[in-house]
């Protein structure tokens, strides 16, 4: 009679091992980014003179739709508007983070109506005709 075995392979699990954590590793927000105190004040000086100077003021993105939506509107009401494309600027970074300071809003565009800020294109699109109008004119 020919006898056959059978061979149980136990499978051993592999023991896990865990890594310590990488020193490069930042606890807390990933996107946390180093401001320079300096170009922060620059820049705020910047957007501060900006706000009081103009009447319809957009930080902008060249390429960006929704900014291109929002000057298409507000160009309906004023030929008065400045607009800075901060991706065409050097300093736009740093305007853009005291923006976000300043606003807590992180996008573009950051739209201001007498020196108010209305918020994003979103925001400008809530608004009726007559609103736009009455912010714009005072
Ligand atoms: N809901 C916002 C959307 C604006 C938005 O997403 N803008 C993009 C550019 S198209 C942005 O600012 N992304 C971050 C960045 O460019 O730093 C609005 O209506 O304004």
């Amino acid at each position: 009679m020919l006898l056959t075995t059978t061979r149980i392979v136990a499978t051993v699990p592999r023991l896990i091992t865990r890594r310590p954590p990488s020193p490069l590793v930042k606890i807390g927000s990933s996107f946390s980014t180093q401001v320079d105190p300096a170009k922060m004040g620059a820049a705020k000086d910047f957007v501060e003179r900006e706000i009081k100077a103009h009447d319809v003021l957009v930080f902008s993105k060249s390429y960006c739709p929704y900014c291109r939506s929002a000057k298409n509107i507000l160009h309906q009401y004023t030929d008065a508007m400045k607009v800075y494309e901060l991706d065409e600027m050097d300093d736009g970074a740093d305007i853009q983070a005291y923006l976000a300071e300043r606003t807590g809003q992180r996008t573009v565009p950051s739209i201001w109506l007498k020196q108010q800020f209305i918020g994003g294109n979103s925001d400008l699109q809530a608004l009726s005709a007559a609103e736009i109008k009455k912010r714009i004119q005072g």
